[in-house]
């Protein structure tokens, strides 16, 4: 008897990430849907730079690389070619898509482009070696803040879902998280969601998962799922931002 395989959808190859670092569950998650909505044929990923920037190597789907912060307008480009023969993903971090990319991230939620994106919210740059993000809590001790962040110096973080639920264009904005796991079956069902809009010709879906970086963190893989419970989550509220999929139209 099968009790655990991996996702169809997941390559077979070793993931390069940190031990305890959770981008490897949410790639999981990501395989889990594209194999359970029979979609992996047709599914194109679009993979950033940070840690997550060889994403390309570990779906099974066909991937582009897209330059810093530009997987949005990768994405959009991808989409609008094939509108339906393709279900289009990015997946990216907080320092791709709430700094160099916000943009790009605003201006795709705001046509609703018909695209679904994965933001991995680790509060800090973990491929160049921790530096402050836009995410980045007050206080935190990052390398470019080794006394905190000062929030006079460094302005407050960016709050990706309450601040793109103020545009009319979403239609789908979650935040979750990996931490435990009740969490990560939330997380599960907000990815498959984010996903099935797309399907549906909704529109834009992004699903923002509050994730570890124990690493640049300077913790423990426990210690930084603690760290989660108490620090990320009060600060980033976990639940729906808007979900327009119930009452709107197809687009
Ligand atoms: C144009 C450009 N500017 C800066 C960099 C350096 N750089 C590489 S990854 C990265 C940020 C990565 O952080 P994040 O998106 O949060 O991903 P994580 O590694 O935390 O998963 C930066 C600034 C780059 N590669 N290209
Ligand atoms: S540096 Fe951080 S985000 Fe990158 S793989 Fe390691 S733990 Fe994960
Ligand atoms: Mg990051």
């Amino acid at each position: 008897m099968v009790v655990f395989k991996k996702p169809e959808a997941l390559a077979d190859v070793p993931l390069h990430y940190c031990p305890g670092c959770t981008h490897g569950i949410v790639h999981r998650l990501v395989a889990e849907v594209i194999d359970e909505l029979g979609i992996e044929g047709k599914t194109i990923g679009v993979a950033p730079v940070g840690c997550s920037v060889m994403a390309y190597n570990y779906f099974n789907c066909d991937m582009v690389e897209a330059s810093h912060g530009r997987a949005p307008a990768v994405a959009t480009g991808l989409k609008r070619a094939n509108p339906e023969g393709h279900v289009v993903f990015t997946y990216q971090g907080d320092g791709d898509l709430a700094s160099i990319g916000m943009a790009e991230t605003v201006h795709s939620a705001a046509r609703n482009e018909n695209i679904t994106i994965i933001f991995i919210n680790n509060a800090i740059y973990g491929m160049t070696g921790g530096q402050m993000a836009p995410t980045s809590l007050p206080g935190q001790v990052t390398q470019t803040s080794p006394y905190g962040r000062d929030v006079k110096a460094c302005g407050y973080p960016v709050k990706i879902c309450e601040m793109l639920s103020e545009l009319e264009g979403p239609e789908y904005l979650e935040r979750v998280a990996v931490n435990n796991v009740a969490n990560v079956r939330k997380a599960k069902k907000a990815i498959k969601k984010a996903f099935e809009n797309q399907l549906n010709n909704k529109g834009f879906s992004l699903v923002e998962v509050i994730s570890t970086c124990p690493t640049n963190w300077g913790m423990t893989p426990q210690k930084a799922l603690e760290w989660v419970d108490e620090k990320m989550i009060p600060y980033y509220p976990l639940g729906v931002y808007k979900d327009r999929s119930a009452e709107s139209e197809e687009k």
